[in-house]
């Protein structure tokens, strides 16, 4: 990935120029946007999961889950793993050989939110946008101390990426925004407004820097996120874009759920949002598994320590099947509930057509707070781009697979 010379053509490589040069000015200002997760990819970055005052039983369960994500997701684009020196051993062992494992030390292991957003320009060129990281809220709510090895994440990514990074001056996190890739942001007020992350800065503020750094010009504001989401209300877990002027959205029937009051509101936002082309946007409503909580046997499989959130037997976990993320031709989303994965599965064929629709058993990684989109970050693929493409992409065909319940880092359930 060394970078050609444009003075002696395309076979010379200069060696004094930096793999990963860190620019001063924003991807907006040079004409640079981030593009939507469902256009192609080069391929995934993950982290490797090991605190075991977040991860029961020294985090094993979890290793499992999310090298069961990885083997799904290598079968559609390359998936690269960053592991801390200790556990490098294990991650190689654990996932399957097609999967790049590179030592990265962490403090834990989102690299949704850890990772760079990466943003692409007409040309096809890729850069990386390396935000300020407190770990969700700082010392005032935030869910561990310290998180100075996350905030490093991005900028070890975009080296070995052979990208150049610009560092955003806001405190954010990959899974507090989407995009349709067509100038629209998706942001919830609760994550995005909160006092924790940036305090000193007001709605139209932070639109600006949302503007500068993710290339939009239009940001669709919901509420709050899903019901006891940790994160403090990330638009990951609650919904995101389908395809340019379509939604999908977590939803619950039940009135009397905690979610109903905060679907309902987004879904009443989202019904009088235009985006970016100012089209009206469709909604798809995905049901929420559960509700789930956390059982009184995997609380006690946590180690706790001061400093870090602590986790209780009973508490609702903030199970969202919208968690879910889209490779190439595909989608990986996480098997929770064992009476609604079924009819999430269907529901997520009529919404992606195209595309392979498989779900890998994500329990443990809900365990940890998150899910399948949290613990991924695509690369764009590179290539000549229009920065407002049609609608209706085309994808892949459709494809329905026996199911592949076999043990270990395998298995996953094609529907
Ligand atoms: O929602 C996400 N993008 C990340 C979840 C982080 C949970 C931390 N325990």
């Amino acid at each position: 990935m060394m970078r050609q010379s444009r003075q002696h053509g395309e076979a010379s490589r200069v060696y004094n120029e930096p793999m990963s040069a860190t620019l001063r000015s924003t991807p907006a200002a040079d004409g640079f946007w981030m593009p939507a997760e469902y256009e192609p990819h080069a391929g995934c970055w993950m982290l490797w999961p090991e605190r075991p005052d977040n991860w029961r039983e020294a985090a094993r369960p979890a290793q499992q889950a999310f090298a069961a994500v990885a083997a799904a997701i290598v079968r559609f684009e390359p998936v690269s793993v960053g592991a801390s020196a200790a556990h490098y051993e294990t991650a190689r062992a654990l996932l399957p050989q097609q999967v790049r494992v590179v030592e990265l030390s962490h403090d834990d292991c989102w690299m949704r939110d850890v990772g760079p957003t990466f943003v692409v320009n007409r040309r096809g060129a890729v850069r990386g946008v390396d935000w300020r990281f407190n770990a969700w809220g700082g010392l005032e709510g935030g869910l561990y101390f310290p998180w100075d090895q996350d905030d490093r994440v991005a900028r070890k990514v975009l080296e070995l990426e052979g990208r150049d990074r610009y560092r955003a001056p806001l405190i954010n996190e990959g899974g507090a925004v989407h995009v349709d890739g067509e100038g629209t942001a998706l942001v919830t007020e609760e994550c995005l407004l909160s006092p924790n992350r940036n305090p000193k800065l007001r709605r139209q503020q932070v639109e600006a820097y949302l503007r500068s750094y993710l290339g939009v010009s239009t940001i669709v504001w919901l509420g709050r996120g899903v019901c006891n989401d940790e994160t403090g209300g990330h638009i990951d877990n609650l919904a995101c874009f389908v395809r340019p002027g379509e939604v999908c959205l977590t939803w619950t029937d039940n009135r009397r759920d905690p979610q109903y009051p905060i679907s309902r509101d987004a879904l009443e936002r989202l019904a009088s949002a235009r985006d970016a082309q100012g089209r009206r946007l469709r909604v798809h409503k995905l049901p929420q598994p559960g509700p789930l909580t956390l059982s009184a046997r995997e609380a006690r499989g946590i180690v706790p320590r001061e400093g870090t959130k602590p986790r209780i037997a009973r508490e609702r976990l903030a199970a969202s099947y919208v968690n879910f993320y889209l490779a190439n031709g595909a989608v990986i989303f996480p098997l929770l509930d064992r009476r609604k994965d079924r009819a999430a599965a269907s529901r997520l064929r009529r919404m992606f057509p195209g595309r392979h629709i498989v779900g890998v058993p994500a329990r443990e990684v809900l365990l940890g707070g998150g899910n399948i989109h949290c613990i991924t970050q695509q690369v764009p693929a590179r290539g000549l781009r229009r920065r407002h493409s049609p609608k209706g992409a085309a994808g892949r065909s459709a494809e329905v697979s026996a199911l592949t319940d076999s043990a270990g880092p395998e298995l996953s359930v094609s529907f």
